[in-house]
């Protein structure tokens, strides 16, 4: 009776925490046209089965969030993400049918674009005449997939790419997607690989301007960030089926941590994976056991998304089976 008690009242803290967290957030600047591209994609793709558009929906979230320190931010914390898990794990999501809606940290890696240099610009493209431009041909196949498979992808209504930089934005934009996803079912899919800010320095409680050096050490309190995969999980989407990753440095914390994340999140799947490692192999950590995925070193330039996604496909389908008895 006690344990219920103490759940229910820590429950309750959880959901004082998100609303302040809301509340005190910056507005989301484009929130209608976020929302209105929503409802555009959704409708594109609620679609009978059989068709090219899917069925299914899965929001890929990647890359980092950062934590502003000032209103007028000139200073920010951030999170490690090359975005190179999200896009490459999007590319793999719809190949497998799915349509997918992409929330990334603005800069980061893009779908298609993986193997296209650094300064693409710059290093892609030269000048055949005065008013010519001409792609180089080193990059020529690089550059042809880019355009062609992204481009296809968007415009027949299968990839909807949205971006944020902020742990506000990420989080306001989370929440419209999910509760835009809700009436899906058991056929959307959250696949949330972006590495989320644990801290934030809350709106009302940040510095307007830039804050001036000069005056010693800089003392500032940081509050957690409330933990919205729960509520993504009870309230948002109950429905949906829920894939989160936790990332650590040390391996022997890893597989434990992941656990908990599992239990405590009520996930379906924890993809756990180390830094150092990560393009190599991730374990799939689920209630019914652990699975290792890796990459397959004998094909060049194979990723470890692809066995990965193939195994949640797979999890996703029994899941929707499930769902219906
Ligand atoms: O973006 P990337 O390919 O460089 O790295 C992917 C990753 C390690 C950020 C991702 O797999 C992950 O673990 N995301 C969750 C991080 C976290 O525990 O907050």
């Amino acid at each position: 009776m006690d344990a219920m008690i103490n759940s229910e009242a820590s429950q309750e803290t959880l959901y004082t925490e998100i609303k302040s967290f809301f509340d005190s957030a910056p507005p989301l600047r484009d929130a209608p046209d976020i929302s209105r591209k929503l409802d555009e994609f959704l409708k594109w793709n609620s679609v009978s089965p059989g068709s090219e558009r899917g069925s299914r929906i899965v929001c890929v979230t990647s890359g980092g969030t950062t934590v502003p320190l000032e209103q007028r931010c000139v200073r920010y914390i951030d999170n490690f993400s090359s975005g190179h898990r999200g896009a490459a794990s999007t590319e793999y999501f719809l190949k497998a049918g799915y349509s997918v809606i992409f929330l990334y940290r603005r800069g980061t890696c893009q779908p298609y674009c993986r193997s296209l240099p650094d300064d693409p610009l710059l290093e892609c493209f030269e000048s055949a005449s005065d008013s010519n431009i001409q792609v180089r041909q080193l990059h020529s196949e690089a550059v042809k997939r880019a355009i062609s498979e992204h481009n296809v992808a968007v415009a027949k209504g299968l990839l909807l790419k949205l971006p944020f930089t902020t742990i506000f934005e990420y989080l306001q934009i989370l929440q419209l997607i999910a509760l835009s996803m809700r009436s899906l079912g058991a056929h959307a899919m959250f696949y949330l690989a972006a590495a989320v800010s644990d801290f934030y320095v809350p709106w009302e409680s940040m510095a307007e301007h830039k804050i001036q050096s000069g005056s010693g050490p800089l003392d500032m309190r940081l509050v957690q960030v409330p933990k919205m995969l729960s509520v993504l999980r009870k309230e948002w989407v109950p429905m949906a089926f829920c894939i989160s990753f936790k990332l650590e440095t040390d391996s022997k914390i890893l597989l434990e941590k992941a656990d908990m994340a599992l239990t405590k999140y009520r996930m379906h799947v924890v993809v756990a994976n180390e830094l150092s490692t990560r393009k190599e192999e991730v374990v799939v950590v689920t209630s019914s056991g652990k699975f290792s995925v890796r990459r397959d070193k004998t094909q060049a330039g194979a990723d470890v998304e692809s066995p990965l996604i193939e195994l949640l496909v797979e999890k996703h389908s029994a899941y929707i089976e499930d769902s219906k008895s």
